[in-house]
């Protein structure tokens, strides 16, 4: 039965069109040639990239309702395995092409989901183009449907068919289940990290109430596993972004509806112990991080909700109003909208420009958040009167600013001290490393290229950022140059037009200290200098763990992966040569040449762009470090410690 089944196939697959054909291999081609174009890069991003496009056509088949569950694995030797119970890929020859539908997805690009389909596409991916790129990027990869009975196999390398259609077993269960492994040849690095799979797979798993998913790590010695399933939805991603705070309401409030074939739902709550504001949108479970129409369509009706009720219940008096900021002081909120055709516009392509979500996320939040309100008005109270202090302390907030700038001590007319700055005055040219620690300093400053590289060494504790004010960061004496040097001000007033450098590096040792220094100036530039993050010009150096020298050589290595090929390397022409391998144990440890060779020459270095994820993180984590909840730390510090080098965050 199966085999004369798989003569059926084999008899249609060799009757294959020729044009067809060359239109695969022209199209995985351009793939293979240009691999930046539909992945966005070559780096860890872009194969990190590989899952979740394959991850997405698991998550479009749990959003059609076929599917309640998700396994992402990474198995030894960085091969991925995702596994889903949906209906399985289709099996059955396509007219057009002679081919069974499978081949098809994994070999035309942008074939997921365009035929035989029908029913609510939602796949938004940035670069949405699907299995047929991973089948091009990976050095193999194997596919298995479970369908009707049978199982289903087909085999590929660097997107050519190696092994077709063949039925290889029966079954009684039904789904899809991809293997890859990345071609070597096409990414600077192929280590998977288990961390960054995990948080996004988490954030899908909130994203899509009920579905249950889960991630396994199996190379050995790292062996770990998690399973999400919040039945919850955005109600749960709030409590677990505010899981270190203290909230000034119980309810996580939430709204949803829809219009024609768009659908908006919202989850927020207040916190009692924070003045930051953290709004995370995301369309069709992309995340966009620039914002767009549907966080606007937010914005602007809470404004107009907190007004109107402030009025109505007589707590903002005469003329009173509270404004927009004030309303969303010490607010967590997560707004997930799903459309047909949605439009990402931006620097990025992460801000969404569809204006009718606006329309809709506003009338929600009239309709809804009114209603709520209404219903509670101890929470209202409570959150009006949080606006109120938002407000005075702003006025507060702006009285002592101007008080400071008539003594010219932040608008950069006066440099601090310690920075040793660069010619160019182009900003646009220029960069600052802020180092941590007088030692590393110093080598930096030597080592540098003083025409475009600025040096401003840090040292010592920073302040609690979290529990001070707007109007108390400006007299601390270890971020105050940090801002003069910028030169562009803070919080509401801070204005990127006045940046004198566009590349802010951060240049701290991989270890537990280098990692608070890190977090806490991403922390301080996510809640006063925003504008900095989402312009893209905030970057993590990245040092090397690893110095190998045969005999007059050197090289460095930046993860242990790369020292073992680099040793392998060294040893080519001997296999017996003796190489010393030393870790570095922070920057003050290399010499001027050594740090401008790894880690500031900009033909050389790495540079990890800090994004709003990575800084949304670097809040989270600060909540934890310095807040006033105990265990959570404890913990944090208990899983942290053994690992101690984490760039990843
Ligand atoms: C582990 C990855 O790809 N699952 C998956 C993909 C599809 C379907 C089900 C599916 C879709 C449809 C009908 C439809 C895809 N099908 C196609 C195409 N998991 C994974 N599960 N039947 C099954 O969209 O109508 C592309 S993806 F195009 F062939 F229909």
């Amino acid at each position: 039965m199966s085999e004369k089944e798989n003569e059926l196939i084999q008899s249609q697959v060799e009757h294959r069109y020729g044009a067809s054909e060359i239109q695969v291999l022209e199209g995985l081609e351009a793939v293979r040639k240009r691999p930046g174009m539909y992945i966005g890069s070559t780096s860890s991003s872009g194969l990190h990239h590989l899952v979740y496009e394959i991850v997405d056509n698991a998550i479009d088949e749990a959003l059609a309702g076929h599917c309640s569950e998700i396994s992402v694995a990474i198995e030894e030797g960085d091969i991925i395995r995702v596994m889903d119970n949906g209906r399985g890929i289709p099996v059955d020859i396509q007219q057009q092409t002679g081919k069974p539908a499978l081949e098809v997805v994994f070999t035309i690009l942008h074939a997921g989901g365009k035929f035989g389909g029908g029913g609510y596409k939602v796949s938004g991916g940035l670069h949405g183009v699907g299995a047929s790129v991973v089948n091009a990027l990976s050095e193999w990869l194997e596919v298995r449907v479970h369908k009707e009975g049978k199982i289903y196999e087909m085999r590929f390398s660097r997107g050519q068919v190696t092994q077709p259609m063949t039925v290889v077993g029966e079954t009684r269960l039904h789904g899809t289940e991809v293997l890859f492994k990345p071609d070597p040849e096409m990414f600077e690095d192929t280590e998977y990290h288990y961390d960054i799979l995990h948080t996004r797979m988490r954030e899908e798993a909130f994203l899509n109430a009920g579905l249950q998913i889960s991630t396994i790590d199996r190379r050995p010695g790292r062996e770990q596993e998690d399973r999400m399933c919040y039945e919850g939805g955005i109600r749960e991603f709030v409590t677990f972004v505010n899981q270190n705070k203290t909230p000034l309401h119980q309810d996580v409030i939430y709204m949803a509806g829809q219009r024609e074939d768009s659908m908006a739902e919202l989850a927020m709550q207040y916190n009692n112990d924070s003045y930051n504001e953290i709004l995370l949108s995301f369309a069709n479970n992309v995340h966009t991080p620039e914002g767009g129409m549907h966080e606007e369509g937010f914005k602007r009706a809470l404004t107009t909700v907190m007004n109107t009720y402030g009025r109505k219940m007589g707590i903002l008096k005469n003329e009173e109003k509270v404004s927009g900021e004030d309303c969303r002081e010490g607010l967590t909120c997560v707004i997930s909208v799903k459309l047909t055709e949605a439009q990402f516009e931006g620097q990025t392509k992460a801000k969404l420009g569809n204006s009718e979500i606006r329309t809709l996320v506003n009338s929600i939040v009239m309709e809804k958040l009114s209603e709520y309100l209404e219903e509670n008005p101890a929470v209202g109270k409570a959150i009006l009167d949080k606006a109120l202090t938002a407000n005075r302390a702003r006025e507060a907030a702006r009285r002592a600013r101007e008080s400071i700038r008539r003594k010219t001590a932040l608008d950069g007319s006066t440099l601090p001290g310690k920075l040793a700055d660069c010619y160019e005055r182009d900003p646009s040219l220029t960069e600052i490393y802020i180092v941590e620690g007088d030692s590393a300093g110093g080598s930096a400053k030597q080592g540098r290229d003083s025409r475009f590289q600025a040096i401003l060494p840090l040292w010592g504790k920073m302040l609690n950022v979290e529990k001070a004010r707007a109007d108390k960061v400006y007299g601390n004496d270890k971020l105050t140059p940090v801002i003069t040097a910028l030169g562009a001000g803070l919080g509401s007033e801070f204005d990127v037009e006045k940046l004198r450098y566009h590349k802010v590096v951060i240049m701290a040792d991989a270890d537990v200290d280098g990692s608070h220094i890190r977090t806490l100036l991403l922390t301080f530039f996510f809640r006063f200098m925003r504008p900095l993050i989402e312009h893209g010009y905030v970057y993590a150096a990245v040092p090397p763990l690893y110095k190998l020298v045969r005999g007059k050589s050197t090289r460095v290595a930046f993860s242990d992966g790369e020292r073992d090929q680099i040793s392998a390397e060294m040893r080519r022409d001997n296999p017996n040569a003796k190489i010393d391998i030393s870790r570095f144990k922070g920057l003050g440890e290399m010499d001027a040449n050594e740090l401008w060779e790894t880690t500031m020459d900009p033909n050389t270095r790495t540079l990890k762009r800090i994004t709003m994820k990575d800084a949304v993180e670097a809040d989270a984590i600060f909540n934890l470090l310095m807040g006033e909840k105990v265990e959570p730390r404890r913990e944090y510090i208990e899983k942290n410690a053994s690992r101690a080098i984490n760039l990843d965050y």
